[in-house]
């Protein structure tokens, strides 16, 4: 039997959309792989033509699998904030922190400059950031050339336009896009089913709802600083190696952002810590 290899880019039902050199195969799974219940979309697979239907015979290894939405080998993350709705920093900084436990680059997309450019100069050094507008089309250039041959999830709050960057990026009106007004409303996302988008050159792009990403981090609070570069700088100067920055006595971070160093970033990161701290101990109740 004739196999050959592809991505899974849609899942429907029991049938999954499989992207191969000789085009999209609609599939179906074996037995034993449905069993396990989990082939995801972003897996690479082999698939056989078995007469006159196709089958997924065997899933690729993994480089990681995110949840919410489902879908795995992602290799950048589009973290997209915007002047409307104002951006979430906390929500900016716990994706980060997932994208480095997933082995994903993380990039700050500043969506809608056509209304106004936010200063995000605390996370310079940090990580890559775009500028761009779905509306005008400024940037997304750029953006399309970031993601050449990489899988890239697009994450944020609803209503920043993640959707409409991705309609630009595909130059199409595939995905469905809100009103803001009508959204916050609703208190609803518009972006549900997931789905990865060629964009040539062996690029994919995945849409997700606002709130993705978000509670996948389980992580012992004490290692969180470990995900906070720009603090982890200083530990050195700290008196205790172990130092987390919160509680212990002669802290070099504390001591920095005493003299206005990158107050907003500590405030988050002792607000990620808190809830990290709580659900721990919620686990071993
Ligand atoms: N001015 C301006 N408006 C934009 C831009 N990009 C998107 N919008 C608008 O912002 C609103 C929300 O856009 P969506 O693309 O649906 O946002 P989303 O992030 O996909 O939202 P969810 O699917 O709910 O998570 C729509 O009214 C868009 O027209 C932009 O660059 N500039
Ligand atoms: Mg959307
Ligand atoms: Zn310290």
């Amino acid at each position: 039997m004739k196999t050959f290899d592809g991505r899974v880019i849609k899942a429907v039902a029991s049938k999954f959309y499989v992207s191969t050199s000789e085009g999209v195969k609609v599939c179906f799974a074996r037995k034993r792989l449905k069993a396990e219940g989990n082939i995801l979309v972003g897996d690479h697979v082999s698939v056989a033509k078995d007469r006159d239907s196709y089958v997924i015979e065997e899933i690729n290894p993994r480089k990681n699998a995110l949840v919410r939405p489902y879908v795995s080998n992602v290799d950048v993350c589009f973290i997209v904030i915007a002047p409307e709705p104002s951006p979430d920093f906390l929500l900016v900084d716990k994706i980060i922190v997932n994208c480095h436990e997933q082995g994903i680059e993380p990039i700050l997309v500043k969506n809608k400059c056509d209304l106004a450019i936010i200063d995000t100069s605390e996370y310079d050094g940090l990580l890559k950031q775009a500028e761009c507008s779905a509306e005008s089309g400024c940037g997304i250039d750029e953006l399309v050339r970031i993601v050449k041959g990489k899988t890239v999830c697009f994450a944020g709050q609803s209503a920043v336009g993640k959707s409409s960057l991705i309609n630009a990026m595909l130059k199409s009106d595939l995905l469905e896009v809100g009103e803001l007004a009508r959204k916050i409303k609703r208190g609803k996302n518009t972006t549900r089913r997931t789905e990865i988008f060629s964009l040539g050159d062996g690029a994919y792009v995945v849409d997700t709802c606002g709130f993705s990403m978000l509670e996948a981090v389980d992580i012992p609070p004490e290692d969180l600083r470990l995900y906070f570069d720009d603090m982890e700088l200083y530990r050195p100067e700290c008196r205790f190696a172990s130092c987390t920055h919160i509680d212990e006595p002669d802290c070099a971070v504390k001591a920095h952002i005493a003299n206005g160093v990158g107050s907003g970033r500590y405030q988050r990161y002792k607000m990620i810590y808190q809830e990290l701290k709580e659900r721990k101990e919620k686990k071993y109740d």
